[in-house]
């Protein structure tokens, strides 16, 4: 256990799809003592992916956490997935780390989901450093790939180490070690993977290039430091401690990005970036207090900063469902937790006892007392938390903002055999979406069968596939398709009523609402009151209640409601005998009618692609996406290649990667991400009404 959050470093490592995350992070467990054996991901033995479906398929797919120790320091690192169906284990992640370490493969350099987890790091200020790997393969280009991150990411690289010859071991000038720009040493790496670094001179042939990028790096690191400025105007040599101090301050303000060569299969170049993760990126108590508001004073803003003497508050940013019970992981912002006592849920207004703390360690984990501010630890035992909530000290109150994770685009139906399997399919189906808030499942009575949705193809086929074999279910999975989304077209003001005697009192009650298009709040429905003092506030809460309810059951063709507000503008009631029943009827009949004027659209999901193709398939891709109805919204080139940014419907895309194949003769590559919702064709609304 960490004996200081000095000592203490909680890293994600984000990437592309297959840029060598895992890679990476074995070769870390390795020369950490972490692990004695090293696992590879082709041949499904790393620690993080240890699940069988991510070893058949050679992908990561759930994030996972492992804690090893390097020179002192306590490192929790979370390897996270890099396809993007898989982008809220990204997302979760960096909600709760303090560093980064960004993965870039030096053949495809700077590709659209690194600029997309780029972004979300970005969202959540993670100062990060940036690892250029597979320096080892043939067309590797580590110039050109920083040249990427300054122009496509629009950050500040800073090379710390530079590659010594680039390609496979058989080349002439093979990939063989790199030059470390602060101390002005080669390093070379032998042994076990890579395990010994051994530090001498620069080769002569390599001195004046090395010459030029030290330059380079001083006069850039000059920017944020006089005392090193003052060094470079009187021409005196400045001390490697300086520089690494001036990098330090400069990353952990977001300011450069620290860039280091190698290859993580060849075991070259991967211990100065855990030298970095050390030296420059935030331990827990650089980081700025955990800001969230104070439910016992009116919602103040209020701060704990990362120390132990605070009260307790902390995170709950995963769960993990197995045959134990649930783990919720908990990132811990201030104060201690410790095993045995109680904490509060302040969203839930629970209290929750904390049976059991674990120190998890990919697929095994260890049992503590207790942990501090800035830690990261898993809870046995919860029972109302979930993925998003807060857990504090019940004495001080505190609410941290949530995590939102984006809109199911997909969707396919499942039926049970019989009712024995519908009950099982039920429980798992509860488990998957405990563990997964992009994933859900809703049962209908009409059809027997239960929707579920996800994030794209490959997310339900994984979850297709665990129901099946892991679970033995005895289950028919239709074709997926897309989850369709309900907005109105117009504004609209309606009055509803309630006006009814039961059980000899007279319910008596009436809600005027505003039902309109609003494209700006974070949630899909909006619900909100401006009436001023016109209603009691407990007839107003049964009112926003029943509207918010009602809302969430979906629109007039049953898919969910999204991009609408709702506003209660006034009212009336009986003043002898208030009461919230008969507001919540006529509220719900309000509801209804403005749903009725308000205008059907249906909405269709639209996804972002980017593909790059050889030039000469370019005709044939832009054609082929007209017929899918797409938007192209730009074409440039990138080195040999023409890249395609474009728009369209998720509805006609299913299986594009094998049409994309058979247009480029398995050339070209794609990937493509939810963007928004657009209005569906009239052809498919037709359908439904
Ligand atoms: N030549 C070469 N191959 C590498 C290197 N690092 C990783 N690979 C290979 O690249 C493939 C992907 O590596 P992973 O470590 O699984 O990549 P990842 O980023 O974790 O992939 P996802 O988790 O699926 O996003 C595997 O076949 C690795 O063996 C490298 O430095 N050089
Ligand atoms: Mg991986």
């Amino acid at each position: 256990m960490a004996k200081n959050t000095r000592e203490l470093r909680n890293i994600g490592i984000i990437a592309h799809i297959d840029a060598g995350k895992t890679t990476v992070t074995e070769r870390m467990l390795f020369y950490s003592g972490y692990s004695h054996r090293i696992g590879e991901v082709d041949k499904g033995t790393t620690v993080t992916d240890y699940d069988p479906e991510e070893q058949e398929r050679g992908i990561t797919i759930q994030s996972a956490a492992v804690t090893f120790p390097y020179k002192n320091i306590d490192v929790n690192l979370i390897d996270t997935p890099g396809h993007v169906d898989f982008t809220a284990e990204v997302e979760r992640s960096l909600r709760v780390l303090d560093g980064g370490v960004v993965v870039f493969s030096a053949r495809e350099g700077v590709e659209a989901q690194s600029e997309t987890v780029w972004r979300q790091a970005d969202k959540y200020h993670v100062p990060r450093i940036a690892f250029i790997n597979k320096m080892d393969r043939e067309g590797a280009d580590f110039g050109a790939t920083v040249d990427e991150i300054r122009q496509r990411l629009e950050a500040r690289p800073l090379v710390l180490t530079l590659p010594i010859g680039v390609g496979p071991p058989h080349f002439p000038d093979a990939f063989r070690g790199v030059v470390d720009l602060v101390a002005m040493k080669r390093l070379t790496f032998s042994e076990e993977k890579g395990a010994l670094v051994t530090a001498d001179a620069i080769p002569n042939d390599l001195v004046e290039s090395a010459q030029k990028w030290r330059t380079h790096l001083l006069d850039e690191l000059s920017h944020f430091s006089d005392e090193l400025i003052q060094l470079l105007l009187d021409e005196r040599p400045v001390p490697a401690q300086l520089i690494r101090k001036v990098i330090r301050e400069a990353t952990l303000h977001d300011m450069i990005v620290p860039v280091f060569a190698g290859s993580a299969l060849d075991g070259i170049g991967v211990q100065p970036v855990m030298d970095a993760v050390v030296e420059y990126l935030p331990s827990p108590q650089d980081m700025p207090p955990v800001a969230g508001i104070d439910l016992s004073e009116k919602d103040a803003p209020i701060e704990r900063k990362p120390s132990a003497a605070e009260p307790f508050c902390g995170l709950v940013f995963k769960i993990q469902a197995d045959r134990h019970g649930d783990l919720h992981y908990v990132r811990v912002y201030s104060g201690e937790l410790r095993a045995g006592t109680r904490v509060y849920n302040p969203g839930k207004d629970k209290k929750e006892n904390v049976p059991q703390l674990w120190r998890v360690q990919a697929d095994h984990r260890e049992q503590v007392e207790s942990v501090s501010a800035g830690d990261i630890i898993g809870i046995v035992g919860l029972r109302h938390s979930v993925t998003g909530d807060t857990l504090c000290d019940a004495k001080h109150p505190i609410l941290l903002e949530s995590i939102t994770f984006p809109e199911t685009v997909i969707s396919m139906a499942i039926e049970p055999e019989n009712s024995t399997e519908r009950k099982k399919l039920a429980d798992v189906l509860d488990m998957m979406r405990r563990q997964d808030p992009t994933f859900h499942a809703a049962e209908s009575e009409e059809t027997g069968q239960t929707l579920i949705s996800g994030m794209g193809e490959l997310h339900l086929e994984v979850i297709k596939h665990r129901l099946l074999r892991e679970y033995r279910l005895n289950v028919r999975v239709h074709n997926p398709r897309v989850s369709y989304r309900e907005t109105i077209s117009q504004q609209v003001e309606t009055t509803g009523q309630c006006h009814r005697t039961m059980g000899g009192q007279t319910l008596c009650g009436e809600v005027a609402i505003r039902l309109e298009p609003f494209d700006a709040g974070a949630k899909p429905v909006t619900v909100v009151a401006a009436c001023g003092d016109a209603l009691p506030p407990e007839l107003l809460a049964a009112a926003t209640e029943t509207l918010q309810q009602q809302a969430e059951g979906g629109g007039l063709l049953g898919f969910p409601l999204m991009k609408v507000k709702i506003t209660v503008i006034g009212g009336g009631y009986d003043a002898a005998h208030p009461n919230p029943i008969a507001f919540r009827m006529a509220a719900s009949d309000a509801f209804n009618k403005a749903l009725r004027a308000a205008g059907i659209v249906l909405l269709e999901p639209i996804m972002r692609l980017e593909i790059t193709t050889p030039e000469e398939h370019l005709g044939d891709f832009v054609a082929d996406l007209q017929k899918r109805r797409a938007t192209i919204t730009r074409t440039h080139n990138r080195g040999r290649n023409t890249v395609i940014d474009a728009q369209a419907p998720l509805a006609e895309l299913f299986g594009y990667s094998s049409a994309m194949r058979g247009l480029s003769q398995g050339r070209a590559t794609c990937t493509m991400e939810p963007s928004s919702y657009g209005p569906a064709p009239p052809e498919v609304l037709e359908g439904f009404v």
